[in-house]
């Protein structure tokens, strides 16, 4: 597969899992997921991961994917690239794995005594994919091998922390996110 066609598939394929963590900044707020408990003095997630920012980004990601999935034809067509269309279990894959990876994460960075918005380089930037690529391997393995490819799983893995500072310094130039990772 050349090149472009490979980042086009990587890009389409992983924009459910891209644009929830973006929806959660906007959306975010309110109660917090872990109800202000504490594990060993540290609290459990932290203020960062709410409901509400969960639940909109996953909903935004699963929204994304149906829309995707309308366009799909016509996209392919223009491109003269075969771009995917999502199942149902696919997309709840990878919208629902991009918050779960967020959260973990969040989980992790509480365990090693660092604070709401502390940095952990590769985490930061990772997180999503290390969760969203298993778990819809597992709910959608069909659907996930016929599209991820190795190639297409490299240029996510070179992607995606590209992807992820240049949006969230956007972000933080824009008053939206209070640290620029
Ligand atoms: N957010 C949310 N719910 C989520 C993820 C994010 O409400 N599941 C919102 C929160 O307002 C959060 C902001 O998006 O502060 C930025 O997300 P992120 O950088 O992931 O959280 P941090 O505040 O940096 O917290 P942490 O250190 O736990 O990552
Ligand atoms: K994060
Ligand atoms: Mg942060």
């Amino acid at each position: 597969m050349a090149l472009l066609e490979t980042i086009v598939i990587a890009f389409w394929a992983m924009l459910p899992a891209y644009v929830p963590n973006n929806i959660a900044v906007l959306a975010g707020g309110g109660r917090p997921i872990d109800g202000g408990r504490t594990m060993g003095g540290s609290r459990l997630l932290g203020d960062g991961k709410t409901w509400r920012g969960t639940a909109a980004g996953t909903t935004a990601g699963l929204a994304l994917a149906g829309v995707l999935t309308l366009a799909a034809d016509d996209v392919s067509g223009a491109l003269g690239v075969d771009v995917p269309e999502f199942t149902l279990l696919a997309a709840l894959g990878l919208a629902g794995g991009a918050m779960l990876g967020d959260i973990l994460a969040s989980f992790l960075k509480r365990r090693s005594g660092r604070e709401r918005g502390a940095m952990f380089p590769g985490l930061d930037q990772l997180d999503f994919v290390v969760v969203s690529l298993p778990l819809t391997a597992l709910l959608a393995s069909e659907w996930f091998f016929t599209w991820f490819t190795w190639d297409v799983i490299a240029v996510v893995v070179v992607l995606t922390p590209i992807l992820h500072v240049t949006t969230n310094m956007i972000a933080y130039q824009l008053g939206l996110k209070n640290e620029p990772w």
